[in-house]
């Protein structure tokens, strides 16, 4: 009776934890030799390849990740929209979770699944490395093809990212030397390549081969740097269907728009006549310096035809066209079914309001690259982060002082007419500070982020919060009003995102539980804008429960 006992107990176990897999990974970080895309330069990649290895799970999985940084380059890796669960041992953003793994080390990391389904991807979060070290990572339901949409006869991952003819450490030394903003990339591209308008990128530009009547999905991330990303394919609409590791309703669109560090799963069927046609990608953007190139990759349909000579590139929205990058993401809604539930926050514990601003600063002789010789900073609610010397987490916990301060504002410190047309001079310096807001274990928190117009005209910032996804339950433009606003929320299906972008002049609301304690990076994604200051850090408390506290931390772990 005994013996049968611990058997049933033996192949209970047996049966749970052949469910949750771990996949065991090797990341080699080097310098590599890259002669191509009309440059001859070296560049960091992840185990020599460029765009990095896609890493392909399923729901509920870990995966055991030796990275070991054979460059001459500190690094950290970030799984962008993976929540590790109580480690943020693991999260990667330096000087937040860790210290950079230096040259010649190893670091062991764990990176623990749990409800993320769909598209995510992995990026360096050290300097301004991610322009090269970054890949896709997919998670595939539990159940084969266990879709809530048709079912793809293939899937294809398709990474827009951003490429300087020059060494980015360059770009971002020279860039920090000069207090204006960055040298504007030399090309995006589709999958590591410029693409047909580039002659050096024509021969291996992105080729998508299709067969007429099939349904692809598309894995689509944006690893730019800089800009929003609007994206198109010829002769072809697409329906959306899920972004940032969680599902959408389905909708249909002859185009995407695209943040920096957000996914965008995709269908798009084979359903015109055999042809070539061109898919292509370029920037929003409403001001200041940025790169206006269009970068191109083919979708070929098998079969006997002659092929134009130059296929249709599709017609991409303007590059200033504010209302198509808002209002495709505004379509967004979860699923929010009986068998795919939502759990949207509410009754709100604690209310927040975090203005995002771009900031100048005076340089000793006005010889700075910023409005009138001044340097360009950035903040949320008026504090340009300082990086620590440590890293946050290992100061919370091993309890060192010092190094941070727990009074990270509430709300503005100041509050203006945030999307005044003008706002006056004396507000567009920001404060220093290594500030973050405590949060109670499970408190049910509503943040609103509020875009503002100071120094600059307004710009959209997509916003991303490491450790969680969060329900988007509201938007507009102008300044934010806690009377007429909240009552016009989605309550009801709101996409649950991990990155959104703040239209620009304009405010949006999201909520979160904060349930996973540890220490977690909340930034803008753009990385001049995080270079200039634009992030803050929660630290969520242990709760009470057995299960509510943050795991110790790995042997390996890199402190200061
Ligand atoms: C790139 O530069 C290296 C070293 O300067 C040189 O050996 C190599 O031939 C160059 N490659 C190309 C394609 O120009
Ligand atoms: C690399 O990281 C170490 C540890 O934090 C730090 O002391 C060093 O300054 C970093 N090196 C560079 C070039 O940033
Ligand atoms: C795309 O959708 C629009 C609006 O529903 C429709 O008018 C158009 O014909 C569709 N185009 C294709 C190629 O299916
Ligand atoms: C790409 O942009 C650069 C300037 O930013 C321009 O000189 C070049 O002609 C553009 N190339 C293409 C193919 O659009
Ligand atoms: C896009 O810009 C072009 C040229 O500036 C203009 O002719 C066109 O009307 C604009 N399209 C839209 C939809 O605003
Ligand atoms: C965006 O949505 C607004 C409000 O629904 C609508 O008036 C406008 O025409 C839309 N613009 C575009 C470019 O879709
Ligand atoms: C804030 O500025 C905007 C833009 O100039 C203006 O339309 C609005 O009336 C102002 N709001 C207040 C409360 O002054
Ligand atoms: C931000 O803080 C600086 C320094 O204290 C102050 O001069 C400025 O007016 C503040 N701006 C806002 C918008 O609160
Ligand atoms: C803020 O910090 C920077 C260094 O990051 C320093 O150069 C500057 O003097 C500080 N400014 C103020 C007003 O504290
Ligand atoms: C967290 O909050 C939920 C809902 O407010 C509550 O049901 C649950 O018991 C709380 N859990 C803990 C560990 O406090
Ligand atoms: C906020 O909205 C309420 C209700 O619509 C309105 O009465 C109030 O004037 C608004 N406040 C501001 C500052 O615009
Ligand atoms: C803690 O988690 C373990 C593993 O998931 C589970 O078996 C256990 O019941 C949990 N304990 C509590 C108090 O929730
Ligand atoms: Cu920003």
């Amino acid at each position: 009776m005994r013996i049968l006992h611990f058997l049933a107990i033996f192949l209970l176990c047996g049966v749970i934890s052949s469910h949750a897999k771990t996949h065991h990974q090797t990341f080699v970080v080097s310098d590599t030799p890259y002669s191509r895309l009309c440059s001859n330069k070296s560049i960091l990649t992840v185990n020599g390849k460029f765009p990095g290895p896609t890493i392909r799970v399923t729901e509920g999985d870990t995966i055991a990740i030796v990275v070991a940084n054979r460059a001459k380059e500190n690094i950290t890796i970030h799984w962008h929209g993976v929540k590790q669960p109580r480690y943020p041992w693991s999260d990667g953003p330096e000087y937040i979770t860790q210290c950079p793994i230096r040259p010649g080390t190893n670091f062991s990391q764990k990176i623990v699944l749990s409800d993320e389904i769909g598209t995510m991807w992995w990026h360096a979060h050290s300097d301004w490395s991610r322009a090269t070290v970054h890949g896709a990572l997919i998670v595939y339901p539990r159940i084969k093809n266990d879709y809530p949409f048709p079912v793809p006869d293939e899937e294809v991952p398709i990474i827009i990212g951003e490429w300087w003819k020059s060494d980015v450490f360059a770009v971002l030394n020279e860039f920090l030397a000069s207090g204006g903003g960055p040298n504007i990339s030399d090309a995006y591209m589709i999958n590591g390549q410029p693409g047909d308008l580039f002659p050096c990128s024509k021969k291996d530009t992105f080729k998508l081969k299709v067969e007429q009547g099939k349904r692809y999905l598309i894995r689509m991330v944006n690893a730019v740097m800089n800009n929003i990303m609007f994206f198109r394919i010829a002769g072809h609409n697409v329906t959306i269907v899920g972004s940032d590791g969680a599902y959408l309703k389905p909708f249909t669109s002859n185009y995407i728009a695209i943040s920096p560090g957000q996914t965008i799963d995709f269908l798009f069927v084979a359903d015109q006549n055999p042809s070539h046609y061109y898919m292509a990608s370029r920037a929003y953007a409403v001001v200041g310096d940025f790169n206006s190139n269009t970068t191109t990759a083919r979708v070929e349909y098998a079969g006997n035809y002659t092929p134009p000579a130059s296929p249709e590139l599709p017609t991409l929205p303007n590059f200033t066209d504010t209302a198509a990058s808002v209002n495709f993401t505004a379509q967004f809604r979860s699923l929010a079914y009986e068998n795919h539930p939502i759990n949207v926050p509410l009754d709100v514990t604690t209310k927040l309001l975090f203005t995002l601003s771009i900031n100048t600063r005076n340089c000793p002789n006005s010889d700075c690259g910023g409005p009138d010789g001044n340097r360009l900073l950035a903040s949320v609610n008026n504090i340009t982060w300082q990086s620590p010397g440590i890293a946050i987490l290992q100061a919370y916990y091993q309890s060192v002082n010092g190094v941070f301060e727990d009074n990270f504002p509430s709300n503005p410190p100041f509050p203006f007419n945030y999307t005044a047309d003008f706002v006056p001079q004396d507000l567009w310096e920001p404060q220093n500070g290594t500030r973050v807001r405590m949060l109670d274990f499970n408190a049910t928190v509503e943040l609103v982020f509020q875009g503002t117009s100071t120094a600059r005209s307004p710009l959209d910032h997509p916003m991303h919060l490491h450790g969680h996804s969060f329900y988007v339950v509201g938007w507009g433009y102008g300044n934010f009003n806690s009377t007429r606003d909240p009552p016009n929320y989605n309550l009801i299906d709101p996409p649950l995102q991990n990155t959104i972008a703040v239209p620009r002049a304009g405010w949006t609301a999201i909520r979160f539980v904060a349930n996973n304690p540890g220490v977690w990076l909340m930034h803008c994604h753009f990385e001049r804008h995080i270079t200039w200051g634009m992030e803050m850090t929660f630290i969520t408390r242990n709760g009470k429960g057995p299960n509510d506290t943050m795991l110790p931390p790995p042997s390996d772990f890199p402190m200061c």
